[in-house]
């Protein structure tokens, strides 16, 4: 066979040129998630450099099930998914918060060793994730014609609806959608479908309900990771909107809900304290014990899940589930 060598291409649609935009809305919402009773903080401000680095190191963690579970998966059962995308010719495989793309080249490798028609769209809010992706898939596989794309979910989802022609594979993977709230995660499935055609396919991966003591101490790791993982969110505040956060006297406190099937985290302040913030130029009070909301993380079960892709648009395909049955890539087509 002939190896064909492709120049990858990628696409900045992330509006900041000096990050000054980024940081008015970072800002803003700090500042709104402070002033409220109960207070909260969103985990997508968890993934600065430091941050992604740190969920880096969590992906490799004794009590972290879930990553290792969904590459077991995936190397069980590449070869039936890649026969399953590829069954209608060409398509364009389109990764959501593609990141390294670790899990993501089990399939590439597959895809690639049965000379499979597509092409790679990795799609992600970190460019610099992105250009490394694209050079690192160029040096591993440089038969594929990778068009990266730096961008929020709902813009690189616009983006793709009108700049793809052709057929659809979605990868939604990692429990990514476990961080939204289920109504919010319902809306953003619907969104992804809006922005498909009939026969598209969507892979969405899923962290199962499972025993609570399993779940609860994959966010409470022994050796400390998550709970600095937690507190990184008060040192990017410190560093980007002049906080002064004392990390010293907040802790991570995490907790699953097993009813609800939902691991919260906390950082609680260990005193009655005050924070000031230059980028707002205004004082957050602390009482002692009070607690700021940092994640939700959504269980669900292979039923809900099932309900929600039905819910958006589409038909239930299939679902992969590791050998545990603790995680699943559950495959959807758009009708
Ligand atoms: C990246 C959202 C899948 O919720 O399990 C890991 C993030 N937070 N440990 C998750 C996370 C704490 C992770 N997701």
């Amino acid at each position: 066979m002939l190896l064909q060598t492709t120049t990858n291409t990628l696409i900045d649609l992330s509006q900041k040129t000096d990050g000054s935009q980024d940081r008015a809305a970072f800002a803003k919402d700090v500042a709104e998630g402070l002033s409220q009773r109960p207070k909260k903080l969103s985990s997508r401000y968890f993934y600065d450099a430091n941050g992604s680095r740190l969920f880096q190191q969590i992906m490799s963690l004794p009590e972290y099930y879930l990553t290792r579970a969904e590459y077991s998966l995936l190397q069980q059962h590449r070869a039936a998914m890649v026969e399953a995308f590829a069954a209608g010719g060409f398509f364009h495989l389109v990764d959501l918060g593609a990141g390294d793309a670790m899990k993501t080249k089990l399939l590439l490798g597959e895809l690639t060793k049965k000379g499979k028609d597509f092409d790679y769209v990795p799609l992600d809010i970190s460019g610099a994730a992105m250009r490394e992706l694209s050079r690192d898939l160029q040096q591993t596989y440089p038969e594929i014609y990778v068009q990266a794309v730096v961008a929020e979910y709902i813009t690189g989802l616009q983006w793709l609806g009108q700049h793809l022609p052709k057929r659809k594979v979605v990868l939604f993977l990692g429990s990514n959608i476990g961080n939204f709230e289920r109504q919010e995660g319902q809306k953003f499935i619907r969104q992804i479908r809006q922005h498909l055609q009939p026969g598209d396919l969507f892979l969405l991966g899923v962290d199962l309900t499972k025993d609570p003591a399993t779940i609860l101490a994959a966010y409470n790791d022994a050796s400390g990771v998550t709970a600095a993982f937690n507190l990184n969110l008060l040192e990017r505040i410190n560093r980007e909107l002049g906080g002064n956060f004392d990390l010293d006297a907040f802790s991570h406190f995490p907790l699953y809900d097993p009813q609800e099937g939902v691991m919260h985290s906390f950082l609680v302040s260990e005193r009655e304290q005050e924070v000031y913030l230059e980028a707002t130029q205004a004082r957050y009070t602390f009482a002692a014990w009070e607690a700021i909301h940092t994640e939700s993380s959504h269980k669900y079960t292979l039923q809900q899940a099932t309900d929600m892709g039905r819910t958006a648009g589409f038909e239930f395909v299939t679902s992969y589930l590791d050998e545990k049955g603790g995680f699943a890539d559950m495959l959807f087509k758009a009708v």
